[in-house]
């Protein structure tokens, strides 16, 4: 739950700005996003004299939100700068985050930075837009159909579609809330979950590829160059086959081990149920999280290398 005087700080401080820019953090997901969006819609629509701008890359795209070419030093030197969905002050999205009047903190993330004069975070949050609903219904805000329908991508995609542990009660009262002003759920499902049909065909292909070790509940799949580079995917698309893997009872480590166009070695994207294999992907030049980490192989040839670190994980000898 929101702490209730730091949501009032948020609209005190809103109302004591005319200019009101809102960052996110670089490599934006749906969340961070739908933050920014929804954010500067509750802002326009229910102080329609304040002047919003939403700064950094737009989702999936190489381009920034055209409100940033709108700026300039002398705007950015008055303004307030409220940072939506990131812990980190080197992880916002705008180059020009020192130069900004006041800095407000919008978060869900463990609190690891205080960059901010003052903030509204939860960290118990399934998503930033959950706490971003919950300050609006704080403040009785209106929230219109354009607003709940950004703020709804971001609630059904950090919460993997209500499946992740921090799913609680709060996050469908939320959902119910943004039901209420009007949100279309069929056109927002399809534009999150409906698939190409080209990157569809690669993955069946991938997982015909896989490779099922008979001891241990590992698989993997190799992939060359030329496995992919005639399906007409991206190297984004190449690396989703890692979750073909995924979900099954029998596998409980699984990874995927591609040739890349960046560089000259072979990309590992590895993936646990439940084992440590961070522990694993230090070891081959990589690193991540628990369950999720990557690494980097010199040839396809250190894939034995690697199971044998696996095996060893599986047996508890690592
Ligand atoms: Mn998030």
């Amino acid at each position: 739950m929101i702490n209730s005087k730091q949501a009032q700080q948020l609209t005190k401080t809103i109302e004591a700005y005319q200019k009101i820019i809102i960052a996110k953090h670089i490599a934006p997901d749906w969340d961070a996003q739908g933050s920014a969006l929804g954010l500067k819609e509750i802002i326009l629509a229910n102080f329609p004299k304040k002047e919003v701008y939403v700064v950094g890359k737009v989702f999936n795209s190489d381009k920034n939100f055209v409100d940033e070419e709108k700026l300039n030093p002398e705007i950015i030197a008055q303004a307030l700068l409220i940072t939506v969905d990131v812990a980190n002050f080197e992880r916002i999205d705008f180059t020009f985050k020192n130069d900004v009047k006041e800095v407000f903190k919008i978060d869900h993330h463990l609190e690891v930075d205080d960059f901010a004069s003052h903030k509204l975070v939860d960290d118990k949050a399934i998503a930033c837009t959950q706490v971003i609903v919950q300050w609006a219904q704080a403040c009785n805000l209106q929230v219109n159909k354009d607003a709940a329908t950004n703020l709804y991508f971001g609630l059904i995609t950090d919460s993997g579609r209500f499946l992740y542990n921090k799913t609680n009660q709060e996050t469908f009262n939320c959902a119910s809330f943004l039901m209420d002003c009007g949100i279309n759920l069929q056109e927002i499902y399809d534009k999150l979950y409906l698939k190409k049909l080209d990157v569809e065909k690669w993955l069946h292909h991938a997982f015909g590829m896989a490779v099922f070790d008979t001891a241990y509940p590992i698989a993997y799949i190799k992939i060359t160059l030329a496995d992919w580079k005639d399906h007409n995917i991206t190297e984004e698309e190449v690396k989703r086959a890692v979750s073909v893997l995924s979900g099954i009872r029998d596998i409980e480590i699984w990874f995927i081990a591609y040739e890349s166009l960046e560089t000259e070695k072979i990309k590992v994207s590895l993936r646990s149920r439940h084992y440590e294999i961070n522990r694993v992907a230090v070891k081959h030049n990589g690193g991540g999280h628990m369950l999720a980490s990557g690494a980097k192989l010199n040839n396809f040839e250190e894939i034995e290398n690697l199971m044998v670190d696996l095996r060893k994980l599986v047996d508890n000898k690592l």
